[in-house]
């Protein structure tokens, strides 16, 4: 057994009360399948796929050799002016992938790289189109589109947008779904709330088509705690997007890859938007990547001028990276040579009737799924918000279970190679948690 001890006090951690770690610090040192190893070897089973992204489960050891084949084969090739052939084989890859015609792959490093990239290329576009006063962005309340300007501004939790304004002035934001007046306990889509799409009309009727260059929403919510779509909410986005010739982004780094038993949520609801954003599952969080989809409408609108200009000012040093593409290669082989996503959608019912038989415990006001993601609302104690989920963090970590909480809802999306008995043990390891808290 190996104890932790190093000193702790640079590396400064994100989204982390530094602080208050440090005095009990948390630390991985290896990974296998659905479990981690912590310094003081303890096998932690993983509820949430590292940070949504592990899908494929950890160590795949066909992800891991194709990255090794790369590292020897050319680990850096300049991303401007220049290409490999497996920057080219993964964006045709992802185009096959995607539903529609989404068929061009912009590679970055990250969720917000592939947020703050969609929404320059929405605007680009509509200035290309000749529509320069298209440059408004609608986000939505307890939107998460990462943390770079773009994605802060048309976000929506606001302790992340505080300390950091003026964030893009020309933005404005949809209501959020969740309604739990109507819709606790909600297996899958809610019954209650397409409604609350109609609001882009009044954002229409306020600010004008004629300024709204893109909308940009996650499908289902995944930071903000799992909101899950309201029955017909996308469907009338879409509908609306499309009579206003407005844009329609869907934020799928969380769900892309497999989340909700299919490809992306786009295909798993049936609606098309016109870009996809995506990261963590791409990779299965082997190399750091994020890849924006876009569809040929917008792609072929930018395609224009002279042949020998560059058709969009934007891009990343690391951009396609070498072993990035090596990995999201053998990852979306792994994705298909396992079925993962297809077992995905199977273990889905089992799933949720193993998360709702939480519902029992005093103190759970909400339940609610959909693929392999599940939520757990808690009452929030007196004057403690967050208190009580993040004892739940704390009690899971110590019986081997990591969770993930915020505010108080604890939220679960396990590596899509879960086990049904491993479902078991992530839900009675939380029916002995919420019995004592
Ligand atoms: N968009 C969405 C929808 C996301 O969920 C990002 C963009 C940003 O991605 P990067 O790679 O820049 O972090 C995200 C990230 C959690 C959690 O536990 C969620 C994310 C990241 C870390 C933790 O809810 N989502």
């Amino acid at each position: 057994m190996t104890t932790f001890d190093q000193d702790t006090a640079a590396y400064w951690m994100p989204f982390t009360p530094n602080r208050a770690f440090k005095k009990n610090p948390r630390v991985m040192v290896a990974a296998d399948g659905m479990y981690y190893e912590t310094a003081e070897g303890q096998k932690i089973l993983d509820g949430c796929a590292g940070l949504w992204c592990v899908n494929a489960g950890h160590g795949n050891r066909k992800i891991n050799e194709a990255i090794k084949a790369q590292v020897d084969q050319m680990t850096y090739s300049p991303a401007f002016q220049a290409g490999h052939p497996l920057a080219f084989e993964f964006a045709e890859r992802l185009a096959d992938l995607f539903p529609g015609d989404l068929n061009h792959a912009f590679f970055t490093n990250s969720g917000s790289e592939s947020v703050d990239t969609a929404l320059k290329i929405c605007r680009a576009y509509q200035k290309a189109r000749g529509k320069a006063d298209k440059i408004k962005l609608i986000g939505r309340e307890r939107g998460y589109h990462g943390v770079n300007f773009g994605g802060l501004s048309v976000g929506g939790i606001m302790p992340n947008r505080q300390a950091y304004g003026p964030l893009l002035s020309e933005v404005d934001h949809l209501p959020h779904t969740h309604d739990l007046a109507k819709n606790a306990f909600s297996k899958g889509l809610p019954e209650h709330g397409a409604d609350k799409a109609d609001r882009l009309l009044d954002l229409i009727a306020l600010h004008g088509a004629h300024t709204i260059a893109a909308v940009i929403v996650e499908p289902m919510a995944g930071s903000a705690g799992v909101l899950v779509p309201p029955q017909g909410y996308l469907e009338k986005l879409r509908k609306i997007c499309a009579d206003h010739d407005i844009l329609l982004i869907f934020d799928e780094v969380i769900t892309a890859f497999g989340r909700l038993g299919d490809s992306c949520a786009a295909a798993h609801f049936g609606v098309q938007p016109d870009l996809i954003t995506t990261a963590k599952g791409l990779t299965n969080g082997a190399v750091p990547m994020g890849a924006v989809m876009v569809s040929d409408k917008v792609h072929d609108a930018l395609m224009t001028g002279p042949e020998n200009m560059v058709e969009l000012f934007h891009g990343y040093t690391y951009s396609g990276h070498p072993l990035a593409c090596a990995a999201g290669i053998a990852t979306l082989d792994v994705y298909r040579q396992e079925n993962l996503f297809g077992r995905a959608h199977d273990l889905a019912p089992y799933w949720q009737k193993a998360l709702h038989s939480l519902a029992r415990h005093d103190g759970v006001i909400d339940v609610r799924n959909i693929g392999l993601v599940g939520a757990i609302e808690l009452q929030p104690r007196d004057g403690q918000p967050g208190a009580r989920a993040f004892e739940a963090y704390l009690k899971a970590f110590e019986a081997g279970l990591l969770i993930r909480t915020t505010a108080d809802i604890i939220a679960l999306s396990p590596p899509l190679i879960i086990s049904e008995q491993e479902i078991d043990v992530i839900v009675n390891t939380l029916d002995d948690i919420l019995g004592n808290l």
